[in-house]
C-alpha cells in the first residue's frame, strides 16, 4: 500500500515548558543524525496547548519536518467556551492533527461518541486532520469480542466526518494503555482491519486505502516493528514512551 506511515508522540500532561522545547529540538537532532527519511516514515508530538506556540516557532525556525497538533479541540468554533481551545486556534498555529476521542477524555470528561464526531466535523471545518481514537475496556472485550465496540465508535464518529477530507484512525484498547501491557500484533491487525472496513463502508474503499490507522496502548522500541509488519498497522500512538527521547527515536526508525 502506499499509506506512510505515521509515529505520534502524546505527551499527554507531561513535560513542563522547557522540556517540551528542548525534546522537540533534540528529536529532531537525534533523527537527523540518524538520517531519518520522513517520507518512509511521518514524526508528529502532542504537547500540551500551552507549548503549541513554542513548538510551532522551533519547527518552522528551523524548517525541522516533525509535525505536531493539539491533544483535544473544541467542538463549537468560538463563543462563550470558557477553557476551550477551537480549531481557528489551533489551525493558527499550523497544527496538521488533532486526537479526538482519547479513552482519557472519554473516561475523565464524559466525552460520548456524539462529542466525537462534532469534533472530528470541528476538526475538518478548519482543515486539520483528526486523529480518532476508539477502542474497549477489558470488560468491553469480555463481553462483546474484540471489535464491537472500537467499530461502533468508529461508525458514530465518522458521521463527523467531512466528504473528501483526511482522517487518521487509531486503535487503542483501553486495557492496554499505560498498563505496560500491549496488544499482541496479530490482536491489533484483527482490529485495524475491521476498523478499515468501517472507513470504506461510510467514507468509502479509496479513502479506506488511503487512511492511516494506527495501534496505541504500551507501544515501546521493543513491540514497534511486530506491529508494523502487520497489512493493516499503519503507524502508532505512543504514551508514555513518546517521552523518553532514545525509545521514541527508536520507535520511529522501526524497521519493517
Ligand atoms: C495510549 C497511549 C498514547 P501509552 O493512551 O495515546 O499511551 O503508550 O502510554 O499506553
Amino acid at each position: 500500500n502506499q499509506r506512510v506511515p505515521l509515529i505520534a508522540g502524546n505527551w499527554k500532561m507531561n513535560l513542563d515548558h522547557l522540556q517540551s522545547i528542548a525534546f522537540v529540538q533534540k528529536l529532531a537532532w537525534t533523527l537527523k543524525d540518524a538520517r531519518h527519511d520522513f517520507a518512509t516514515a511521518e514524526v508528529a508530538v502532542f504537547p500540551p496547548f500551552t507549548d503549541l506556540r513554542s513548538v510551532q516557532t522551533l519547527v518552522n525556525a528551523d524548517d525541522l519536518p516533525i509535525a505536531f497538533g493539539g491533544q483535544d479541540l473544541s467542538a463549537h468554533d468560538s463563543g462563550a467556551y470558557t477553557g476551550e481551545i477551537s480549531g481557528a486556534f489551533l489551525k493558527a498555529l499550523d497544527t496538521k492533527y488533532v486526537i479526538v476521542g482519547h479513552s482519557e477524555r472519554r473516561q475523565y470528561h464524559g466525552e460520548t461518541d456524539a462529542d466525537i464526531a462534532a469534533k472530528v466535523a470541528a476538526a475538518h471545518r478548519h482543515g486539520i486532520v483528526p486523529i480518532i481514537c476508539v477502542g474497549e475496556t477489558a470488560e468491553d472485550l469480555e463481553q462483546h469480542g474484540p471489535s464491537a465496540v472500537p467499530v461502533a465508535q468508529l461508525r458514530v464518529a465518522l458521521e463527523g466526518a467531512a466528504t473528501g477530507s483526511d482522517i487518521v484512525v487509531a486503535y487503542e484498547p483501553v486495557w492496554a494503555i499505560g498498563s505496560g501491557l500491549a496488544a499482541t500484533s496479530e490482536q491489533a491487525q484483527q482490529v485495524c482491519a475491521a476498523l478499515r472496513g468501517v472507513v470504506a463502508e461510510v467514507l468509502g474503499d479509496d479513502v479506506a486505502e488511503a487512511t492511516r490507522i494506527l495501534y496505541g496502548g504500551s507501544v515501546k522500541a521493543s513491540n514497534i516493528a511486530g506491529f508494523m509488519r502487520e497489512a493493516d498497522v499503519d503507524g502508532a500512538l505512543v504514551g508514555g514512551a513518546s517521552l523518553l527521547l532514545e525509545e521514541f527515536a527508536s520507535i520511529v526508525r522501526f524497521q519493517k
